[in-house]
């Protein structure tokens, strides 16, 4: 039994250290070099490129190291029947919400206003807009989505959320569908993305959908980069529809060195840090995931491999 761990050094070096840890009956290898492919089992990984699953004739099980697995389905020989597992981590669910919510205060309270300020030596007080007048719409309301709507309205945001189906959270205003959407977006002062990436999300958030926003709208995506056509959210923003964007996912990671979201005076632009999924949780969950695969059993946190999230 044999788990190979397909991931960025940053994250492949401790997760390995941990496997071999919680299981030293189960031979981990980091990084294909070291791997006897007859022997691999389970494969953790965050994207795979064209190639690299069919060459692990007795591979079982697919883990991503994440809680998106927009990048593992999109392999191109993933096999349809192939079982596919994320991460589903309270703790970064909670960290994700707390990162969103500092960006929406930092909007509220015109903290990178004052930034500005500081550097001309400007000491200048603004009225900073009330919480329970800034109405919120969270994109997605599966775990992540739903844990933002909740600190939001814990804390006095009046808050709306739009999901395939309603799903009755306390303080939380329900929108599905099409009509729900627009009928969302036009009452939404801070608009957050936690959407998983689907070809049915790619790219919805364009033009046409982020000009539904009231002026002056605020947007946070900590969805996927793809879920944004980023030159029409530039656009509205330079013509002053919006008033700017906290963005932690982008469509290329890192974006180029051209691109326009580096020195965006409007835009807070971070390295995907919202919160990481526990290292321990990872796993613990493909441990866990193999040795039930094995034994044919339900595996925990399967991915709808319709669905796609
Ligand atoms: C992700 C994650 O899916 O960090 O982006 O879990």
């Amino acid at each position: 039994m044999a788990i190979l761990v397909h991931l960025p050094s940053f994250m492949a070096v401790p997760i390995t250290a941990l496997l071999r840890e919680q299981a030293p009956d189960i031979t981990v290898w980091n990084g294909r070099e070291a791997a006897v492919p007859e022997e691999v089992e389970a494969i953790i990984a965050w994207g795979l490129k064209p190639g690299v699953l069919p060459a692990y004739p007795k591979l079982r099980l697919v883990c991503a190291a994440t809680a998106g697995v927009d990048k593992l389905l999109a392999a191109p020989d993933l096999p349809q029947d192939m079982p596919v597992t994320r991460i589903v981590d309270p703790g970064q669910q909670t960290g994700i919400a707390h990162f969103v919510l500092a960006m929406a205060l930092r909007h509220t309270r015109e903290l990178g206003v004052y930034a500005e300020q500081r550097h001309r030596g400007e000491w200048k007080r603004h009225r900073g807009r009330a919480l329970s007048r800034c109405r919120v719409g969270v994109l997605g309301l599966g775990e992540i989505g739903s844990e933002v709507a909740r600190m939001f309205a814990a804390i006095g945001f009046p808050v709306a959320g739009w999901s395939r189906s309603p799903k009755h959270l306390p303080g939380v205003a329900d929108f599905t569908g099409d009509d729900g959407l627009d009928a969302m977006l036009a009452q939404t002062d801070i608009l957050v993305c936690t959407l998983p990436l689907t070809p049915q999300t790619n790219g919805m958030l364009d033009r046409k959908t982020l000009a539904r926003l009231p002026q002056g709208a605020y947007f946070i995506n900590v969805g996927r980069g793809e879920h944004v056509v980023e030159a029409d959210l530039l656009a509205l923003i330079d013509e002053g529809h919006l008033a700017g964007a906290a963005l932690d996912v982008f469509a290329k990671e890192p974006p180029a060195a051209d691109d326009p979201i580096w020195t965006h005076p409007r835009i807070e632009a971070t390295p995907h840090i919202a919160a990481d999924p526990s290292y321990e949780l990872v796993a613990q969950q493909c441990i866990e995931n193999l040795r039930r695969a094995r034994d044919g059993r339900p595996l925990l946190n399967q991915v709808d491999r319709h669905a796609g999230y």
